[in-house]
């Protein structure tokens, strides 16, 4: 027996695949209705339908247009979800500071942005750097805004290395330990993470929430001994 919502989750991920914003914003809207969770309707049906395109790019099935209206009917249906998502975490006090941004070179933004959204749903206050971001200013916004955690994606193996840069850059400005440095991105490993000394890493944005909750934690715990 498939789950009750099994065809809208089909027809949301057909909407990435076909590149189809309106379709992508249409399917979003009806979640409400239909009583599907935000996260549920990111999680079963537009993110399986990303993942599809990108398998499909390597079995070079689809090209780089595609991928681009992919990622156009994404934001879509995040545009939609998001409000309902952020809302959440407007009547809670402060969990900490978040530093966000996608490695120098790399222009994804989607997974990064999804991990904002979820932070700022639960409590945290997120500073989003965008794209494309140096690793100095990285380490400069986290001074200048007191920051607890920097958050940085990368979606390219090749970019993978301006989160090491961004561990020094923190590490040089002198922040370390107090700032956490945490990574992510499809092609990042717990592994990775160990081995350019970050502090933590997750597979996905709940994840990612669950991590920073508990370096929040251990944070506090680090104050209370000292
Ligand atoms: C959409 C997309 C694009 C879009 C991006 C649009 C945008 N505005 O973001 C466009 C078309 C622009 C694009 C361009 C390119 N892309 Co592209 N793209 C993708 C695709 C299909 C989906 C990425 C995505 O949004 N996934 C959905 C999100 C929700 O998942 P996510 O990003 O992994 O994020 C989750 C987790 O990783 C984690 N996470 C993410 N960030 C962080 C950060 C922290 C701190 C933490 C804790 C967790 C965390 O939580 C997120 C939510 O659950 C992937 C394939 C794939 N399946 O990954 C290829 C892919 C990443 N792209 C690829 C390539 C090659 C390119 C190009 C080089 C293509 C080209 N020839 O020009 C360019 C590079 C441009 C650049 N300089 O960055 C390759 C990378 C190969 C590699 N190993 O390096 C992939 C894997 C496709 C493939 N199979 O070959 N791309």
């Amino acid at each position: 027996m498939g789950c009750v919502h099994e065809e809208t989750f089909r027809a949301m991920r057909q909407s990435i695949i076909d590149g189809a914003p309106e379709a992508a914003a249409t399917l979003a809207q009806k979640s409400f209705v239909l009583g599907i969770a935000p996260l549920e309707a990111i999680d079963q049906g537009f993110v399986p339908g990303m993942n599809d395109v990108g398998e499909q790019f390597t079995l070079r099935t689809v090209f780089l247009p595609d991928m681009m209206a992919a990622a156009e009917a994404m934001k879509a249906a995040m545009n939609v979800l998001e409000p309902v998502l952020k809302q959440q975490g407007t009547e809670r006090p402060c969990a900490g500071k978040v530093i966000l941004g996608t490695a120098k070179g790399d222009i994804h933004e989607i997974g990064k942005t999804l991990v904002g959204t979820l932070l700022t749903a639960h409590g945290f206050q997120v500073h989003d750097l965008g794209v494309d971001v140096p690793s100095d200013h990285f380490a400069a916004a986290a001074a200048d805004l007191a920051a607890d955690i920097v958050g940085v994606s990368a979606l390219l193996t090749t970019t993978m290395r301006g989160q090491k840069a961004v561990v020094e850059a923190i590490e040089h400005a002198g922040l370390r330990p107090r700032v956490k440095v945490i990574v992510g991105g499809a092609p990042v490993t717990r592994r990775w993470a160990e081995e350019i000394r970050a502090d933590g890493y997750a597979k996905d944005a709940m994840r990612a929430v669950a991590l920073v909750q508990g370096l929040m934690g251990s944070h506090s715990d680090t104050i209370r001994v000292s």
